[in-house]
């Protein structure tokens, strides 16, 4: 337990209808009383009480409800106190400032949900689900993260623990017992069960590249020669005026860029200077920055202008891009059959965009939405983690067709359990929790 008693504001700044203080620790229902109009160490816990909350020198800075949380029964695990106060900035932090006065300690950012880590109120993957939750743009990334809050990830991986444990134990029985030892198992047996479990972490690990998308979304990049209606396109796409559209070639020159969901997932969509040959300082300064921009991109968009034939330059984008997905603009002139196929739109009369829209969420996601019943990978941390347990696996696999000596084999199969340790949280150095839990905000 932690002798500091900590607080914070636990609602976003600004102004709104009430704010949040929350205060944590041992001396929370002392601090309390020494503020409020009431005894608050009497109260039972889960119960609210409306009083005043006094200066030192007794005027009243606010009325307020109280809030009470026991030890054992809060968030953090310790006893906890929520003041709402009326919800100005000024007002919230003059209340703030009284809790620090009367004893307690500024809360640093994520704190209450690294004491609830440090109580066993919740493991590290369900911490981090908290913080990802607050974050989720969109239904599918808020489902991976409220499943792993509620720990859906932590008994995958705790299962996948328990057999490699398992195995860990029967090598080593090998090792301690080298005459009966071959008796728990074969090692055809051992091996089928390195490679299930080998299996289900490959699947584990599969998952991460959908759930890196859904948090970050894809980055979708408009290009193409000048005045084929990039930016028009992508006004359209945002249903905004947001970039200036000219019938001069060379309109745009910077890079633009607009987050926005397309069939409920999240894309951030790049509109680039148009590409040509110029000696003209900034555009070739744009062009480069549309070129840098395309290499970074999950999907470039290629945008050709229907009604008048491929340029030189056209050509060689479609070269340099071969995965990119072309799109036939201005289909509302008159035009002949391009040569090659490609999605027919028209950015001015809006034509075809929903077949684009279809078209670019099939590309990233190959035609499946993740599945709703699987659990997501959603953090780098645990990618690398259940990877390094796979690589450590795969060691034993190797070790045991080279007749490798049990010892090395048990070996590996602890560096794997030390891994999958790391996504849990139960074998972290205080230096890793500090970086995940500083990424918090203060008072999460
Ligand atoms: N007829 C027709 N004109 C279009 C269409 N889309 C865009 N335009 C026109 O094409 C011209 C160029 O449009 P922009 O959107 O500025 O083109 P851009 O590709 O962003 O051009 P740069 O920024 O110069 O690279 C404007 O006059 C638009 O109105 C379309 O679908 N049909
Ligand atoms: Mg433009």
């Amino acid at each position: 337990m932690y002798d500091e008693t900590i607080a914070a504001i636990a609602t976003p700044p600004g102004e709104g209808a009430i704010s949040i203080v929350r205060i944590s620790g041992k001396k929370s229902f002392d601090i309390a009383s020494a503020i409020f109009s009431g005894h608050v160490e009497t109260y039972a816990s889960h119960t609210a009480h409306f009083g005043k909350i006094f200066s030192k020198d007794g005027a009243v800075i606010d009325e307020v409800l109280l809030l009470v949380m026991h030890e054992g029964k809060s968030y953090t695990g310790e006893a906890s106190v929520e003041i709402n106060c009326h919800g100005g900035s000024f007002i919230t932090q003059k209340v703030l400032a009284r809790v620090l006065e009367a004893g307690a300690r500024a809360a640093r950012p994520g704190e209450f949900s690294l004491r609830a880590f440090k109580n066993n109120r919740i493991d590290l993957a369900q911490a981090e689900a908290v913080q990802e939750l607050i974050h989720a743009k969109n239904e599918l990334a808020l489902k991976a993260a409220s499943d792993q809050l509620q720990g859906r990830l932590s008994i995958l991986v705790k299962e996948m623990q328990l057999s490699i444990t398992d195995i860990t134990a029967i090598i080593e029985a090998w090792v301690d017992y080298p005459e009966e030892g071959l008796e728990f198992a074969t090692n055809e047996e051992i091996l089928d069960m390195l490679h299930e479990t080998k299996k289900k972490l490959e699947n584990l690990s599969k998952t991460f590249h959908d759930g890196a998308t859904l948090n970050r979304g894809s980055t979708l990049c408009l290009i193409g020669a000048p005045n084929v209606g990039k930016s028009s396109l992508m006004n359209a796409l945002l249903d905004q005026e947001r970039a200036i559209v000219t019938d001069i070639p060379g309109t745009t020159r910077d890079l633009l860029h607009e987050d926005l969901f397309i069939e409920g997932m999240p894309f951030r969509l790049l509109d680039t200077a148009g590409i040509r040959k110029t000696h003209e300082i900034i555009e070739k300064e744009g062009i480069e920055r549309s070129k840098k921009a395309a290499r970074g991109a999950d999907l470039v968009l290629i945008l050709l202008d229907i009604s008048r034939p491929l340029t030189e330059e056209e050509k060689l984008l479609l070269e340099t891009y071969p995965n990119a997905l072309i799109i036939w603009n201005k289909v509302d002139l008159s035009y002949e059959t391009p040569l090659f196929p490609g999605i027919k739109i028209s950015a001015k009369s809006r034509k075809g965009l929903s077949e684009l829209k279809k078209e670019i969420v099939n590309r990233i996601w190959k035609n499946r939405l993740p599945d709703k019943e699987l659990i997501i990978l959603t953090k780098e941390r645990h990618f690398l983690a259940v990877n390094e347990a796979i690589n450590c696996i795969d060691a034993v696999i190797l070790g045991f067709h080279q007749n490798i000596s049990p010892e090395f084999l048990a070996f590996d199969l602890r560096l794997a359990l030390k891994a999958l340790a790391e996504i849990i949280g139960t074998n972290v150095t205080e230096d890793i929790l500090g970086a995940i839990f500083a990424k918090f905000c203060v008072g999460k």
